[in-house]
């Protein structure tokens, strides 16, 4: 049996608690700008209509009376920590999945603690005994109903959805409840007449996966109450990554190039120190206005070396434009994996995965000589020369080459996609472009290396009306030629 454990009204209950003059009040915790959005609304607040990420001025304009707090994080998080360290002691398979949400499965400690219900309610009154907080809790077989079911007696509710009663509430249960299901699916679902999701057990699942991709074999496996995911214990890191905050704020390349470089040192070093290997490196900008990206890319082959951390990280940045000063930099890696994980090995090696693994060994040299004497005797300039030399012997990747990217954001318009096409095709490269299911869109470059990746800065822009947040790309080894470029339904 699984437990999701939710916060009621989070940030506003521990303001609340913290100041006895604001309980029973509507609240906002929230910025105090014209441009501030709500963060969260106490319950007192929600009765006038007001919820998280609406505009203070509208919420103001519904509540004339409302209460602004201004939010501390450094306390939310605080009593984050100590909720999970409850949770933690009823069983070690806990996940926490946000700063006031967590799922436990609690099937191994029955006899110790009695049924699932009455964990939930132990749970309960301790979070309440310690941190003076209320929670929602919803018990399930599984994990999604587990999450529905904490969310439909809040505040202050335990819901239990037994397995009887799984057929019942799936056949009622509204489509748009599931996560993933925006704006754009449920255009399709209600094309398709689907208000439920039991009404997706109608489906053959090769009708749902031709419509929804992978996220319909989720779908069909939803609507039979199979939910594959198990809950992800936190002793597995989901990523690893180092940034600083500059003296002072920079805007030269090279600058930047060096700072990443000894971030790059800092995460490969950690990565190996922890036998892991990665699948994604990121990067994060802020800029002295304080906004901020990031940028995550998927590499070829898993790898703990500080060289390919460093040019993915530098290829990222690269792709970025960079219009103010930047104020800090960070770099990570994630999809994390233990190295002794044994790994497929590949049909073909492609000559940078070839050069990763050389890499590789250079890297574990320099952690025993940095071991030994210390910090100083291995800098990152050393990196510089010896890199050359591998680029003279791999040699530069010539020929065809073939990219998938996800772009996420403000992004399914119609114009997107008209206008990757268009920009696809001035630079000469192959492929497509399509909307996927959960609101972002795909798109496969073929074509000559650099054209490849002039279209993936490219995306990192987007057409002027998008609003791109997110680019993950990664190296598709290619199954098809393709001829042209098409946007595809
Ligand atoms: N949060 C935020 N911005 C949002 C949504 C949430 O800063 N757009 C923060 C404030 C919330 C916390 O995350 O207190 C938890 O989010 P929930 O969605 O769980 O919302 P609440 O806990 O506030 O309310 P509920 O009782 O509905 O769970
Ligand atoms: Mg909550």
């Amino acid at each position: 049996m699984i437990l999701h454990i939710d916060m009621d009204a989070f940030f506003a209950a521990v303001e609340q608690r913290d100041n006895p003059e604001l309980r029973h009040r509507p609240i906002v915790v929230c910025g105090n700008s014209p441009r501030s959005v709500v963060s969260t609304a106490s319950y007192e607040a929600r009765q006038f209509g007001i919820h998280s990420a609406m505009p203070l001025f509208q919420a103001r304009q519904r509540c004339p009376h409302l209460v602004v707090v201004p939010g501390n994080r450094k306390k939310y998080a605080a009593a984050s920590r100590k909720i999970m360290d409850i949770i933690s002691r009823f069983t070690p398979l806990m996940e926490p999945v946000s700063i006031d949400e967590a799922y436990a499965d609690v099937t191994g400690c029955t006899t110790l603690f009695g049924p699932p219900p009455v964990i939930a309610q132990k749970i309960k009154q301790t979070i309440v005994n310690d941190l003076a907080l209320t929670c929602s809790i919803g018990i399930a077989p599984v994990k999604f109903l587990a999450k529905i079911a904490s969310d439909m007696n809040k505040p202050d509710g335990l819901t239990h959805i037994t397995r009887d009663q799984m057929p019942n509430v799936i056949q009622n249960l509204p489509i748009q409840k599931i996560p993933g299901v925006g704006k754009q699916a449920m255009a399709q679902m209600t094309a398709l007449n689907i208000q439920t999701l039991g009404d997706i057990q109608r489906f053959d699942i090769r009708v749902l996966t031709r419509k929804f991709g992978k996220f319909g074999h989720r779908l069909f496996q939803l609507s039979r109450g199979v939910d594959n995911d198990r809950i992800q214990t936190g002793t597995v890191r989901k990523s690893i990554s180092s940034e600083t905050t500059l003296e002072t704020d920079i805007s030269d390349a090279d600058a930047a190039k060096n700072v990443l470089l000894s971030l790059a040192v800092r995460v490969g070093r950690e990565l190996r120190q922890k036998q892991l290997t990665c699948h994604s490196v990121f990067i994060k900008i802020k800029f002295s206005d304080f906004s901020q990206i990031t940028r995550t890319r998927k590499i070829l082959t898993r790898t703990c070396s500080t060289e390919a951390v460093f040019q993915q990280a530098w290829d990222l940045f690269q792709q970025v434009t960079i219009r103010r000063p930047i104020r800090l930099l960070g770099v990570g890696v994630s999809h994390l994996q233990s190295r002794n994980v044994p790994v497929q090995l590949e049909l073909i090696v492609l000559p940078e995965q070839d050069s990763v693994r050389q890499w590789e060994s250079v890297d574990r040299a320099m952690d025993r000589i940095y071991e030994k004497f210390g910090r100083d005797m291995v800098t990152p300039a050393v990196l510089n020369p010896l890199k050359k030399h591998a680029r003279m012997k791999g040699g530069p990747m010539t020929g065809k080459r073939t990219k998938k990217v996800t772009i996420s954001g403000k992004v399914q318009g119609v114009f997107y996609r008209l206008e990757t096409q268009k920009a696809a095709r001035q630079a000469g490269v192959a492929g497509y472009v399509k909307n996927l299911a959960d609101g972002s869109v795909e798109a496969v470059f073929q074509g000559p290396s650099e054209a490849v990746d002039q279209m993936v800065a490219w995306c990192h822009q987007g057409p002027p009306a998008a609003r791109v947040d997110q680019v993950i790309d990664e190296v598709a080894p290619s199954q098809t030629d393709f001829k042209d470029f098409e946007v595809r339904y």
